[in-house]
C-alpha cells in the first residue's frame, strides 16, 4: 500500500528499509520538489524536540502574574501530563471566573503544519469557543493591508486568489509581465495545507519560451524565478524599497498624457477615474506625477520609466505585485496604485492580463485545480466580540483599554491575562522582538503547544509537547491545488508528545466539556467524518471522491487536472459589469473611494497616493541608518520551521544568518564576504555575516527571516546572536486603515562586529531544573486548580 505524508512544502512518499526504518522521498509526480523537505524527519527526532510538558520555574514559584523578565530567562521544570493539564485547566478556570472570557487571547496566529484535522489553530478555537469564547485576531501577517483595502476597491483577497489565471493561460496569452518583487520560486515552494506539484519554475520557462517578456521592478534581482539561472529571463529595474507607488503613478501619468489610457474601460468598469487623473496630472496638488518626479523618489531613471509606459498595454500586459509590497508603512497604497495602473491599461478580465496578487507568493497561485471547500473542523461560535488586528498584539498587551482604529471603526484593546498559543511562533512573526519580550512579561499566564524548543516555547509559562505531522494520521489538502492526501504516521510520537486535539481534549475533560469537544470520536472517526462531509462539496465542483476507506487505501487522489480551464480572473465582470458587479460600494473598481475618504484618516486621500514612510531611504533617519532592510522569506525552510535542520544551518556563516549587501555598500564600510557584523538601529541589533551581491540595489540590506530568535543576554543589550531581523523591524501598523504589519519599512546601519561575540545558543537544548523546586500546588497558597477542588 502506498504510504504518504504531506507538509506545507510538498507531498512525500514514505519508504522503509528492511529493518522498517522510514525515509522520505518526494512524491514521484512532483517535478520540482524542495530539497530541504527531506530534512524534516531528522529534524523531528533531534534533541530540540519538546519531549515532556514543562513549566517555567518562576510561574511555579510565584503563581500566575506578570513575569518581570522571567519569561525567556527562567528555566523550565519538566512535569507529568496530569500535572500540566491540571495546571492549565485550573488557570483557565481562574481567569475566566475572575475576569471573563475577554481576558483570554486565542488568536494563536501561525502556520503550524499541513493536515486538515490537526490544524492547530482550528483545534484551539473549537476548544476556546466551548470554554466560552476568546479574544481573536483578524487577518494575517501575510496580507494585513491587502485584506482590508481590496474589498473596498476591488474584491476580497480569497475570491481574487481563487480566480487567478492558471500558468497555461499565462503562457498562451501574457506577452509582458511587469513584476513588482519578482516571481520568487523560493516562495512558491510552499502552500498552506500541503503543496502538490511545484510548477512555478517550469511555468516561467514555458512563458518565456512562448515569448512573454518579464520586467522585474525590485530591490533584489534574484527574487525573479529560481534566483540562480532564471533572473536572466527578466529585465531588472532596481528600485528603492517602499517607493513603488510613485513608480506606478508615473506610469499612469505617461499613459494618460499620451492618451493611451483605456477610456472605455475606465468609464464602464471604474469609478473615480476623474479624481485619480486629477491627482496624477497634479491638478489637485500642483505636482504632476511625471517620470522625473518619480525618479527622485524611486532612484529609477526617468527615461526608463517613460519608456516603460510606452511598452505597457501594446500587447497583453499583466502586473504582478508581491505580497511584500503591502507589508510596509502605507502598504495599502502600492496595491491600490497597481490596480489603478492596470485599470488605466485596461487588460483586467482578459486572459493573462490585468493584475495579479501574486504569482510566486505561494504554490497555489497559477494552479487550475477545481475549487471547493476542503475537510474542515467545525469551530463553533465565539461569543466574545473583542478582537485585535493580528499584528497589534504587543500594543494590546501594553495598553489594555486604549482605543485603536481599524477598517473605519473605533475599538478598544481588551485586557488579556491569559494567552494560549498552538501552531505559531510570535518570536518568529512579530516585529521589534525586544519590545515583544517586554510585552510578553505582562500577562498572568502564557500556554504554548510546541514541537520544538523555539523562542515561543522558551518564553511560555506552560509548554505542552505537540506531535509533528510525521507522528499522526491526517488529511492533506491545499485549497486550490487538487490533491487529497491520506497522511499516515511515519514514526511513533517522540517523547511524550501528544496531538493538539488530544491535549485540548484533556483540558476540556477537566473543565467539564470533554464530550462536547471530542463528540466521542477518535482521530480515525474524525478523519472519516471530515472527509465524508467534504465529498458532496467536491461532487458539486465536479470531483468524485471515493469513499473514505478507498481513499486511505489509495493514499493520494489527484484531481488537479479534473477542472475545465477556469475563466480568466474578473472575466464576468469585464463582460457584464451591470449583472456581475464587484462587491465594492459602486460595484466597480474604485480609483477613488468615498467610503475610505470618509474614514477621515490624516494623509489618506481616498485615491492611490505616494505617501512617505517614516523609514525609507529618503527619510531624515536615513542619515543615521542609511540602509533599508528587506527581511524576505527564507529559501530553505518555512519561516522558523526547520531552521534547526541541516538544510538551514548549511547556509549560515559561523552559525550566523547572512546579511546581503551591494559590493559597494560593503566596501564603503570596509567589509568583506564572510565577516561578522552588527546590523543595528535604535530598536536592537543582531549578529550577521556579510554576503555581497550585485543583485541588490544600492542602499539595501537583505536578511531572510527565520533564524530562531536568540537574545544574547543582559551583557549584550537587545542583541540577537543568531541573526533574526525582527529585532530590527518596527512594530507599527501600515496605517490606521488596516493596521497590518510593516516589517518592510526598516532602516539600519551595518558595521564590523568588534568586542566580545555572543555565542549562538538558539539550538542548545534547554537545561531543565532537575527536580521541582517547590511542591505543587502553588507556593503562594492559591490553588492552581479551582475546578478540581
Ligand atoms: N520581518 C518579517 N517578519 C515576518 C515576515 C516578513 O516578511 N518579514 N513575514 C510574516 C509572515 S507573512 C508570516 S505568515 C509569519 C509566519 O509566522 P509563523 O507562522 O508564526 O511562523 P512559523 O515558524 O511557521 O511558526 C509555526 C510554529 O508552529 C509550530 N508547529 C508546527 N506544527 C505544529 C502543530 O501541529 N502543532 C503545534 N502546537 N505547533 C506546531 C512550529 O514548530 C513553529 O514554531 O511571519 C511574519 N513575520
Ligand atoms: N520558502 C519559503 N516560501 C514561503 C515562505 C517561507 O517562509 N519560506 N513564506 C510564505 C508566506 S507565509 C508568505 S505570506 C509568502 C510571502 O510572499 P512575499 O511577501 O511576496 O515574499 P517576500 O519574500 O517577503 O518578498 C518578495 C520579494 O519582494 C521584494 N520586495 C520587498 N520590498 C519591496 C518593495 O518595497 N518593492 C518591491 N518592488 N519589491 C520589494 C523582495 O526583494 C523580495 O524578494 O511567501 C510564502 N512562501
Ligand atoms: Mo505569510
Amino acid at each position: 500500500m502506498p504510504h504518504y505524508t504531506a507538509a506545507h512544502w510538498g507531498i512525500q512518499e514514505v519508504i522503509r528499509d528492511r529493518a522498517g526504518n522510514p525515509a522520505l522521498r518526494p512524491w514521484r509526480d512532483d517535478p520540482d520538489p524542495p530539497a530541504f523537505a527531506m530534512h524534516a524527519l531528522a529534524a523531528s527526532t533531534g534533541e530540540l524536540r519538546v519531549r515532556r510538558p514543562a513549566i517555567r520555574r518562576g510561574w511555579l514559584e510565584h503563581g500566575p502574574g506578570p513575569a518581570r523578565g522571567g519569561r525567556g530567562r527562567d528555566g523550565h521544570v519538566e512535569v507529568d501530563w496530569n500535572t500540566a493539564l491540571d495546571l492549565v485547566a485550573g488557570e483557565l478556570a481562574r481567569v475566566r471566573a475572575a475576569h471573563g472570557n475577554e481576558a483570554i487571547f486565542g488568536g494563536s496566529y501561525g502556520w503550524a503544519s499541513a493536515g486538515r484535522f490537526h490544524h492547530a489553530q482550528s483545534q484551539l478555537h473549537r476548544f476556546l469557543n466551548l470554554a466560552g469564547g476568546f479574544v481573536r485576531s483578524t487577518h494575517s501577517y501575510s496580507l494585513g493591508a491587502a485584506r482590508v483595502l481590496l474589498p473596498h476597491v476591488l474584491a476580497d483577497m480569497d475570491r481574487l486568489q481563487a480566480g487567478h489565471d492558471d500558468w497555461d493561460t499565462l503562457a498562451a496569452h501574457t506577452r509582458l509581465m511587469l513584476c513588482f518583487g519578482g516571481i520568487p520560486v523560493r516562495n512558491a515552494q510552499i502552500d498552506p495545507g500541503g503543496a502538490g506539484r511545484h510548477e512555478a519554475r517550469g511555468a516561467i520557462a514555458r512563458m518565456a519560451a512562448r515569448g512573454c517578456r518579464f520586467i522585474n521592478v525590485s530591490p533584489t534581482r534574484d527574487d525573479f524565478g529560481d534566483g540562480r539561472e532564471q533572473p536572466a529571463l527578466a529585465e531588472w529595474i532596481p528600485i528603492r524599497p517602499n517607493t513603488d507607488t510613485a513608480f506606478m503613478l508615473a506610469l499612469a501619468h505617461e499613459l494618460i498624457v499620451l492618451g493611451r489610457h483605456d477610456r472605455a474601460f475606465l468609464a464602464s468598469h471604474c469609478s473615480g477615474f476623474g479624481r485619480f487623473a486629477d491627482h496624477v496630472l497634479g491638478l489637485d496638488d500642483g505636482q504632476p506625477k511625471t517620470p522625473e518626479w518619480a525618479a527622485d523618489i524611486t532612484g529609477v531613471p526617468a527615461a526608463r520609466i517613460a519608456a516603460l509606459a510606452r511598452e505597457l498595454g501594446r500587447e497583453r500586459s499583466l502586473i504582478n505585485v508581491a505580497w511584500s509590497l503591502q507589508r510596509a508603512e502605507h502598504g495599502e497604497q502600492p496595491y491600490w496604485a497597481a490596480l489603478a495602473l492596470a485599470a488605466v491599461i485596461g487588460h483586467i478580465g482578459l486572459p493573462g492580463g490585468g493584475i495579479a496578487f501574486a504569482y510566486g507568493a505561494v504554490n497555489a497561485i497559477g494552479y487550475r485545480g477545481p475549487k471547493f471547500h476542503g475537510p474542515t473542523l467545525a469551530q463553533g461560535r465565539n461569543p466574545v466580540s473583542a478582537f485585535i488586528p493580528v499584528a497589534r498584539i504587543a500594543d494590546m498587551l501594553f495598553d489594555p483599554g486604549a482605543p485603536f482604529e481599524y477598517d473605519g471603526g473605533r475599538h478598544r484593546y481588551p485586557h488579556v491575562r491569559y494567552l494560549h498559543w498552538a501552531g505559531g511562533n510570535p518570536f518568529h512573526h512579530h516585529q521589534d522582538l525586544n519590545r515583544l519580550v517586554r510585552a510578553w512579561q505582562l500577562p498572568d499566564t502564557i500556554v504554548a503547544h510546541e514541537q520544538f524548543w523555539t523562542a515561543a516555547a522558551r518564553h511560555a509559562d506552560i509548554v505542552l509537547p505537540a506531535t509533528t505531522t510525521l507522528e499522526r494520521a491526517d488529511i492533506g489538502f491545499s485549497s486550490r491545488e487538487g490533491h487529497m492526501v491520506a497522511m499516515r504516521p511515519v514514526i511513533a510520537p517522540v517523547g511524550e508528545a501528544r496531538d493538539d486535539h488530544a491535549i485540548l481534549a484533556g483540558i476540556a475533560r477537566r473543565l467539564g466539556f470533554g464530550e462536547a469537544f471530542t463528540e466521542g470520536l477518535d482521530t480515525e472517526g474524525w478523519l472519516r467524518r471530515l472527509y465524508e462531509e467534504c465529498r458532496p462539496r467536491a461532487e458539486a465542483a465536479g470531483v468524485r471522491l471515493p469513499g473514505y476507506d478507498a481513499f486511505v487505501e489509495r493514499g493520494l487522489i489527484d484531481f488537479s487536472r479534473a477542472a475545465e480551464p477556469p475563466e480568466p480572473l474578473l472575466a464576468r465582470f469585464r463582460a457584464d459589469p451591470i449583472n456581475h458587479p464587484l462587491p465594492s460600494d459602486s460595484g466597480r473598481i474604485e480609483l477613488h473611494s468615498p467610503r475610505l475618504a470618509g474614514f477621515g484618516h490624516t494623509g489618506f486621500a481616498g485615491h492611490p497616493r505616494w505617501r512617505e514612510p517614516t523609514e525609507w531611504l529618503g527619510a531624515a533617519l536615513a542619515r543615521q541608518y542609511p540602509l533599508h532592510l528587506i527581511s524576505d522569506q527564507p529559501a530553505n525552510k518555512l519561516h522558523g520551521q526547520l531552521d534547526h535542520s541541516a538544510a538551514s544551518r548549511a547556509d549560515r556563516v559561523r552559525g550566523r544568518e547572512p546579511v546581503v549587501l551591494h559590493p559597494l555598500d560593503a566596501a564603503e564600510r570596509g567589509l568583506a564576504d564572510g565577516e561578522l557584523v552588527r546590523v543595528f538601529n535604535d530598536r536592537g541589533a543582531c549578529v550577521a555575516a556579510v554576503r555581497t551581491s550585485d543583485g541588490l540595489a544600492r542602499g539595501v540590506a537583505c536578511m531572510a527571516t527565520g533564524a530562531w530568535f536568540d537574545p544574547a543576554g543582559p551583557e549584550f543589550d537587545g542583541v540577537c546572536a543568531h541573526g533574526n531581523p525582527n529585532v530590527l523591524t518596527q512594530d507599527a501598523g501600515c496605517s490606521p486603515l488596516s493596521q497590518g504589519c510593516s516589517a518592510q519599512s526598516c532602516l539600519v546601519q551595518v558595521e564590523r562586529w568588534t568586542g566580545p561575540l555572543p555565542p549562538v545558543r538558539a539550538f542548545d537544548p534547554p537545561a531543565f531544573v532537575a527536580t521541582p523546586p517547590i511542591r505543587l500546588p502553588l507556593a503562594n497558597g492559591a490553588s492552581p486548580c479551582p475546578s478540581l477542588t
